[in-house]
């Protein structure tokens, strides 16, 4: 499959639905919806929303059923990002490859845009078709979760009181499985309820978030180290000058690599039940990841 033109295709089916859930630029509060519009069309890699509507494909659904999850979770990743570069958290002034919500818009509207951007969500998913077997309440609860105070919120907690200290290999797999893995995983499992998944096949997708979503966060921790801030889009280094809890600093650089290899194989296997082509995209997805270590 040629993987580039792939991406480049689901990226503009994602950005024109999401260009159609957001509320227009010129609508009152224009600053609070310019803000929100300015961080989600900001250049994401649309890499949530790609993976759930490839699981509900692997699932045998379609992307229609998928797609308002899929905006969904970009909503959500893009508040967390927003309200993560502000002075009082990451600090960052440079996200996406241009200046962050804050710089541009002052934190106070930053944060409120952060605000209507997850709250949006669930309006979002509100308006979604349920399936069979997963109705909008089992929707709204598994992004709920994923995004609340014991999986990506819990995550940041951790960041934060980690910053600075010397944690061990137990502290940082909670960070990364709850600050990255989490939102990740329910990405494809909201792709898989979407096809109606049954429970092996929901379980399979579920394992296969989890070892990819890890994955991730360890390569974007070895990414911050050795590449540059042109190329990241993002302020290269910040982990290190600010002592953050990382893969390559707990356990160095090497077994970093190893490591991401390693999840990176867990979660090609976890997806070992689907036939034939069925999971295609999402290994291709998989070993994406991996190769923008190199
Ligand atoms: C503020 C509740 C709250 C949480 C913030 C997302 C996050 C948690 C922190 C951002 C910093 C960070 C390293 C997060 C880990 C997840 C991650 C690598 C996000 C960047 O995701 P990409 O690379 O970004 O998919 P784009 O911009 O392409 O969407």
């Amino acid at each position: 499959m040629n993987l580039k033109q792939y991406l480049r295709t689901r990226q503009k089916e994602i950005d024109r639905a999401l260009d159609r859930y957001l509320p227009k630029a010129n609508t009152k509060p224009a600053t609070l919806h310019k803000a929100m519009r300015y961080s989600l069309f900001a250049g994401g890699k649309r890499l949530r929303p790609i993976l759930c509507l490839a699981a509900a494909e692997a699932c045998g659904g379609n992307i229609n059923g998928a797609r308002p999850l899929a905006c969904a979770v970009e909503c959500i990743h893009t508040y967390s990002l927003v309200h993560d570069d502000l002075p009082s958290m990451d600090n960052d002034d440079f996200r996406r490859g241009r200046p962050t919500c804050h710089r541009v818009f002052g934190d106070g509207i930053a944060v409120l845009a952060g605000d209507a951007l997850l709250t949006l969500a669930f309006e979002i998913v509100s308006t979604a078709k349920p399936a069979p077997r997963y109705g909008i309440p089992i929707l709204l609860r598994e992004i709920a979760v994923a995004a609340g105070s014991q999986r990506l919120i819990a995550g940041q907690v951790a960041d934060l009181e980690a910053e600075g200290k010397r944690v061990k290999r137990d502290q940082l797999l909670f960070i990364h499985q709850n600050k990255t893995a989490a939102m990740l995983k329910s990405s494809v499992r909201l792709g898989a309820m979407s096809a109606n998944a049954d429970a092996r096949k929901l379980s399979a997708i579920t394992h296969f978030g989890e070892r990819l979503g890890l994955a991730f966060q360890v390569i974007d921790d070895i990414l911050d180290v050795t590449q540059s801030t042109e190329i990241l889009g993002k302020s290269a280094g910040k982990d290190v000058a600010a002592k953050k809890a990382t893969y390559p600093a707990v356990i160095g650089l090497d077994k970093s690599r190893t490591e991401a290899q390693r999840l990176t194989r867990e979660a090609h296997d976890a997806l070992s039940i689907f036939r034939g082509d069925q999971a295609k995209a999402l290994h291709a997805l998989a070993n994406h990841l991996l190769e923008r270590e190199y």
